[in-house]
């Protein structure tokens, strides 16, 4: 089924592990996958450029078609595969427009974690400012605050858009993933650690679990410990 499927990928990156997610729901195990280290800067080698001109992972090719941003590689899927493991769009219309709604807001929550998490892989030393790094966590607060709403709203058990798992949780669940790997207070914020909790032994995400976080299961946990 998953024949001419390549996807390269890079271990802890939240755009790769949302299509490892996908390619186990979509029983697609069998897809070529290789992971590269970011650390060796295997993201610029020439096999990534010759399918990623932006040198990022992921990088994914089906036969000759190349859709390399995690997102279409997401929809590409669920629409090449839809009747092929998990049904990951709701035919219900209102539960399909929260999915939707829920999908692209998680880019901005990405954005928000990633600016914390990610900000001295991003700022220079000489460029990095306490100043900076205190209001990225008050903006980071802030938008926790609207996920555990949304999720409260939703009630106990729900996923990200309603009561099945759909594309939204395939998309955003690598980043609550890597909230609490970097030290989120699930006392903090209950209702994101309550959905960390119901997701993560899901068959799919425990397949794609990051292979540097088993070797070495304690993240950065002071990173996000007082947001
Ligand atoms: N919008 C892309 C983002 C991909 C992305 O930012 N990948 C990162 C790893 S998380 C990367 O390859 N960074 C290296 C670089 O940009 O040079 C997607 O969602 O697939």
């Amino acid at each position: 089924m998953a024949k001419d499927m390549t996807l390269l990928w890079g271990s802890g990156s939240p755009p790769c592990w949302r299509v490892m997610i996908m390619l186990e729901e979509k029983q697609l195990q069998n897809c070529d996958k290789k992971l590269l280290s970011f650390d060796k800067m295997e993201h610029k080698s020439q096999e990534v450029l010759d399918i990623n001109p932006r040198g990022q992972l992921p990088s994914f090719k089906h036969g000759n078609i190349i859709v390399n941003e995690s997102y279409g590689a997401c929809f590409y899927l669920e629409s090449q595969f839809k009747n092929q493991g998990t049904k990951l769009v709701p035919d219900d219309t209102a539960q399909q427009a929260l999915m939707y709604q829920r999908m692209f807001e998680g880019l901005t929550f990405y954005d928000k974690v990633g600016a914390v998490i990610y900000y001295e892989y991003y700022v220079p030393e000489g460029e990095r400012l306490e100043s900076a790094m205190k209001r990225n966590k008050e903006t980071l607060a802030t938008e926790l605050k609207l996920w555990e709403g949304y999720l409260e709203k939703l009630g106990s058990g729900s996923y990200m858009a309603g009561p099945s798992f759909t594309l939204a949780d395939v998309v955003i669940f690598p980043t609550v993933g890597n909230l609490f790997r970097f030290g989120l207070s699930a006392q903090r914020y209950p209702k994101l650690g309550a959905y960390y909790a119901q997701v993560k032994d899901r068959p799919s995400v425990q397949a794609s679990w990051p292979p540097h976080w088993l070797e070495n299961p304690k993240g950065d946990e002071e990173t996000l410990k007082d947001v």
